[in-house]
């Protein structure tokens, strides 16, 4: 198969009209984090059954159409012995790798990031295929600060996500490209427009300097909310200030924008996405989601690490992925938690 055809294929699996995507891509220090708030430790098995526990949902399928794995999850076995890659994809989820490292401070830009991980990714890749990873995903992070992020940053960012999809597309492999403006700042809901105007405009004036095809890409942004500190925005105000960004600045060639909730509570992700489907239901693109906590949460913490909960914790998984599925469409309503 060409890579062509490849990437076609995998946007083909993966982008649907009810479908999302479930992130369960937590780097160590991350997945240490939220077992350690159910007293779990992070052992590799613990890690195992958990995403195990995840990808064996059944029904799952009926409502995500891709996984976002971490480099270990590929590796590893179901309780029958089939490996966790194979395990998703029975449900005709695509399962895909996270393959952006660790941030550290942009020199020259104080107060910015930058994400590594780019050095033999293309090699990086190359294994990952083989053991069944079809897309991947990079994310760089912004902090919101009065002189952040700075142009300088957001340009070093968006070359970076750039660079990562142009060798993710030569190698067959779909990208998704995650620009996530943070919450945990003080900014009001005009702010984080502002930047989330900026960063996307140089996202894919990047995009188009490196000849990345817009049609075999996902887009994975934040919604467009006010900081954490500030008070909470209604549904229909996050969904009204995050389409206009996005019209502003994607365009219409890319298939699929599929949301990080990036710490809202999983109902409020939920109605923020409903809203947005409901006031965007003539954009171009998909709208759907790449959530991670706003699936999870809620599993996580009926499972609290027990074998005889596994079931009411999938029970959670699929209730949450249920939920998003219907605000694909506008028909979710609060009544239904
Ligand atoms: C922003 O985080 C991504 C989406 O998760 P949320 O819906 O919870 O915001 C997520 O895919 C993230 O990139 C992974 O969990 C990896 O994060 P770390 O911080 O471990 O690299």
């Amino acid at each position: 198969m060409s890579t062509q055809s490849e990437l076609q294929q995998t946007i083909e699996d993966m982008v649907d009209d009810h479908r999302g995507i479930l992130a369960a891509d937590e780097s160590h220090p991350t997945i240490a984090k939220r077992f350690k708030a159910i007293n779990v430790e992070s052992t590799e098995e613990n890690r195992r059954v958990w995403r195990s526990l995840l990808l064996t949902t059944p029904g799952l399928g009926d409502y995500i159409s891709g996984t976002i794995l971490f480099e270990e999850t590929l590796g590893q076995k179901g309780e029958e012995g089939t490996l966790l890659p194979q395990v998703a994809w029975k449900q005709k989820i695509v399962p895909g790798i996270k393959v952006d490292k660790d941030t550290a401070p942009l020199s020259g830009a104080p107060g910015d990031l930058i994400t590594r991980g780019l050095d033999g990714l293309g090699e990086q890749l190359q294994g990952y295929k083989t053991q069944g990873a079809r897309f991947a995903k990079w994310r760089e992070v912004y902090p919101i600060a009065r002189h952040n992020p700075t142009p300088l940053g957001r340009q070093a960012n968006a070359e970076m996500l750039a660079r990562y999809a142009a060798i993710c597309q030569e190698l067959g492999v779909v990208p998704i490209v995650e620009p996530e403006v943070l919450m945990e700042c003080e900014h009001d809901i005009g702010r984080c427009a502002e930047v989330t105007e900026q960063v996307l405009h140089a996202v894919f004036h990047a995009l188009h300097q490196h000849h990345v095809s817009l049609e075999h890409m996902i887009l994975k942004p934040n919604m467009v909310l006010p900081g954490k500190a500030c008070r909470r925005a209604e549904p229909d105000e996050v969904a009204a200030a995050t389409l206009r960004v996005l019209r502003r600045t994607v365009p219409a060639a890319v298939p699929s924008i599929n949301f990080l909730s990036g710490g809202q509570d999983d109902e409020e992700a939920t109605a923020n996405l409903n809203s947005i489907n409901q006031l965007g239901g003539n954009a171009p693109w998909q709208l759907s989601i790449s959530y991670g906590r706003a699936l999870q949460q809620p599993a996580l913490r009926t499972w609290i690490g027990k074998t005889e909960n596994s079931a009411a914790a999938q029970q959670a998984l699929l209730k949450r992925a249920r939920l998003n599925s219907l605000a694909r469409t506008g028909e979710y309503d609060p009544s239904m938690e």
